[in-house]
């Protein structure tokens, strides 16, 4: 711990500047509101002092309270003396400068502030939801005040950043300063310029935003109804759209008490502290705990990528988007125009969508140059091999790269499973070699698996992972094996999906369960988007390595019949031209039933909670064997790969923590009983034997190595 105090009060001759320095975002941590509270006195005390600033040192306003504090007992805020009582009762303007991030509690605070100035860059926004809370320290009853409920409804039910011009066109903050302008003195300049204003403006006074809402509180409701989809199973969502309609029907200090009880009975709740544990994870993920202290990343301003189908369309988006010139290479040139159709008819179903602007998109596109020869490429600082998932044709690939690549540069693969050592051996620079699974549509999937060959150098591990960092991914890492960690981990549960069908289940329960579990789609709907013969290459490399392999014969016979899934029109559902609705299909439930009775496998009917962990439990434990081989450096690890690569519902925290809700011990025991029951398929990792006998939840769970 520094000596630095955390908050100070300095005087520029009549404004007093309370400055917040709790690295690294200034969050309410132990001791931070307590020092604000202390110059906020000292600077009604003093005299000489006309006007207040609050700014933050550093990289941010304040971020909120300390996260890490919640459901540790820990208070967060003196009690009897709340910050924000203490700033409604001021004596003196007090203005908040805000840049980089005013968030959650550090927005609250801003807003219990008599103004609020804010820098071009800053960002605003009380995104407590995605923690599975709501604003508790008055947000959700000053911020309606200040913009509306509606506005703030849309602020608070989704938890998004506002940028500081439009938070300026809402009203949030008073005045928008110039980056340029120098944030502390233009504030100290507005606080002398307000110095004399009174009545103090306050909040908490406001009542004309709320006049519309109270003669027509028919808002609430339609709000509820337009989430009810994204946020099923959920609770917070809804505390906040109550706590809103409290500030539009209750009188201020009712309002608060409401905002209170509601905050109370969400902070503990599993919801939020599944939220909290991923908000944790996915910052675990970023930090690589065995490279060598001295390690950097190579700076990069460009990239290639090889094969322009879809998958190296979106990778080449990825990097357009994120202002990052692109080539794209691919051989023919019907290819690249084929590829350059799709990505320009991507860009432009977003502007027809309103999420991209006409201007940008022509910004995006400029950036990706279609080429067709690899010395076109050779000065790229990163190349993304995206041709075909077959060894055979990604090796030549590997060889050319290496023959015509500046050295250092990167040279990544695009293979969701095949071996990156192979690959790496195609080159003289094995040491410059990765992997970078991106997830369909790349442009669109968070996770980016950098996968980490035996040769892969330190320097190749931190310059990939910052590569994914600054094209907007949460780049995880894994070991070199069939799969990585992502789909390897994923694997026994495709296959679990399927004999559930041979011994009695149809997709559409099971694609119903995992629904309601939380998935956006079910697993088979998903099949049919990824497209069945895709999944059927994959099962027939891996017959091929392994005679044990477990058969999927409904499968196979789908893809034999040509039921591919959606491009077919056919696959596990039945789709109508030119609709992507999923409907259940009489001929595949014949078809299973037809299997089953070939396979001898009597039918038997399934509770959900049945289908739901003979899918999720089959992928714990193949998770514990890749812990085990230390192909992944934590347990948290692959909960964020779960929950940016596979739909996992977020506020089930990932695979993992899902399963410590449970418990290792029961998850063990049901896991022993169908090794028993089905076999080989079964038979629990020796880590997850290690961890139910000495009762060890999964998340403190040690890779091997
Ligand atoms: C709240 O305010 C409740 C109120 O209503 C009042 C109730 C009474 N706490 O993300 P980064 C750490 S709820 C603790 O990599 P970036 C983070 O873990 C809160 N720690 O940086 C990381 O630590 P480490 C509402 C926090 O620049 C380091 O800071 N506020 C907190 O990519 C750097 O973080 C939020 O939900 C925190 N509040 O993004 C905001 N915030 O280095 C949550 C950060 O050890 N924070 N850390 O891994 C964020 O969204 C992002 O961190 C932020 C910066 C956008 C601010």
């Amino acid at each position: 711990m520094s000596d630095t105090p955390l908050v100070t009060l300095t005087r520029e001759t009549d404004i007093g500047v309370i400055t917040v320095n709790y690295p690294p975002v200034n969050a309410l941590g132990p001791g931070v509101v307590e020092g604000i509270i202390d110059c906020l006195k000292q600077g009604f005390a003093d005299p000489a002092i006309t006007a207040m600033v609050l700014i933050g040192a550093g990289r941010s306003f304040i971020a909120g309270a300390d996260i890490r504090g919640f459901g540790t007992g820990r208070k967060r805020l003196p009690l009897g003396e709340r910050i924000y009582d203490i700033l409604d009762a001021s004596t003196k303007p007090v203005v908040a400068a805000i840049h980089g991030y005013a968030l959650g509690g550090g927005l609250e605070i801003a807003l219990a502030c008599n103004y609020r100035v804010a820098i071009d860059s800053a960002k605003v926004g009380l995104p407590e939801v995605l923690i599975g809370i709501l604003p508790g320290g008055g947000g959700t009853q000053r911020l309606p005040r200040l913009v509306g409920p509606q506005a703030a409804m849309d602020m608070i039910v989704t938890g998004r950043h506002v940028p500081a011009r439009e938070a300026g066109e809402l009203g949030i903050v008073d005045e928008v300063i110039p980056d340029t302008a120098g944030l502390r003195d233009s504030a100290i300049a507005y606080a002398r310029r307000i110095a004399a204003v009174r009545p103090l403006p306050r909040v908490r006074d406001r009542e004309d935003k709320l006049i519309q809402a109270k003669l027509d509180p028919s808002i609430f409701d339609a709000m509820r109804k337009s989430i009810a989809r994204r946020a099923r199973n959920q609770k917070a969502p809804y505390h906040c759209i109550a706590a809103v309609e409290a500030a539009c029907t209750l009188p201020f200090d009712d309002g608060i008490r409401r905002e209170s009880e509601l905050f109370r009975e969400l902070e503990n709740s599993d919801e939020a502290r599944a939220l909290r544990y991923a908000f944790f994870a996915e910052r675990e993920v970023a930090k690589l705990p065995d490279l060598p202290r001295d390690v950097t990343a190579k700076p990069f301003s460009n990239a290639a990528v090889i094969g322009a189908g879809t998958m190296g369309g979106g990778i080449a988006m990825s990097f357009a988007d994120f202002g990052i010139p692109v080539k794209i290479l691919d051989s023919t040139k019907e290819a690249l125009d084929r590829g350059m159709e799709r990505i320009r008819n991507n860009y432009a179903t977003s502007v027809k969508r309103g999420s991209l602007a006409e201007d940008e998109m022509q910004h995006r596109l400029a950036r990706i140059e279609p080429v067709s020869g690899y010395d076109d490429i050779k000065d790229a600082d990163i190349v993304i091999e995206a041709v075909f998932e077959e060894m055979d044709v990604k090796k030549p690939v590997f060889a050319k790269l290496d023959a015509v690549m500046k050295p250092g540069a990167l040279l990544l693969s695009n293979t969701s499973a095949l071996d990156i050592d192979e690959l790496a051996a195609m080159t003289h620079r094995p040491g410059d070699v990765a992997g970078a699974h991106f997830f369909s549509p790349a442009n669109v999937m968070k996770l980016l698996e950098v996968v980490r060959g035996a040769k892969t150098s330190p320097e190749t591990l931190l310059s990939a992972t910052q590569m994914g960092r600054k094209i907007g991914k949460i780049a995880g890492v894994a070991g070199n094996c069939d799969g990585f960690l992502a789909n390897r981990s994923r694997a026994p549960f495709n296959t679990e999906m399927v004999i559930l069908l041979e011994e009695g289940c149809l997709p559409e329960q099971v694609d119903k369960v995992m629904v309601d579990f939380g998935y956006p789609m079910g697993p088979f709907a998903v099949g049919d988007l990824a497209g069945l013969d895709i999944s059927a290459a994959g099962r027939r490399r891996r017959a091929a390595a392994n005679p044990n392999y477990r058969k999927l014969p409904i499968a196979d016979r789908l893809v034999e019949l040509g039921r591919y899934g959606q491009k077919t029109g056919a696959g596990w559902y039945r789709y109508e031209k030119g609709d992507r609705a999923p409907h259940p299909d009489p001929e595949v439930a014949a078809i299973i039933k037809h299997v089953s009775t070939e396979m001898n496998v009597p039918r038997r009917g399934f509770t959900d909670q049945e289908i739901l962990r003979r899918l999720l439990f089959s992928s714990v434990n193949e998770a514990c064997k890749i812990l085990e081989e230390g192909i992944a450096y934590r347990a948290s690890d692959i909960d964020v790969m779960w929950l940016h690569g596979f739909g996992f519902p977020r506020y089930r925290g990932g695979l993992m923590f899902w399963a410590d809700g449970i418990g290792v011990r029961d998850v063990y025991n049901q896991i022993a009983a169908w090794h028993q029951q089905y076999g080989e398929r079964w038979a629990p990792a020796a880590l997850l034997r290690q961890l139910a006998e000495s009762d060890t939840p999964f998340r403190e769970a040690k890779p091997g190595r």
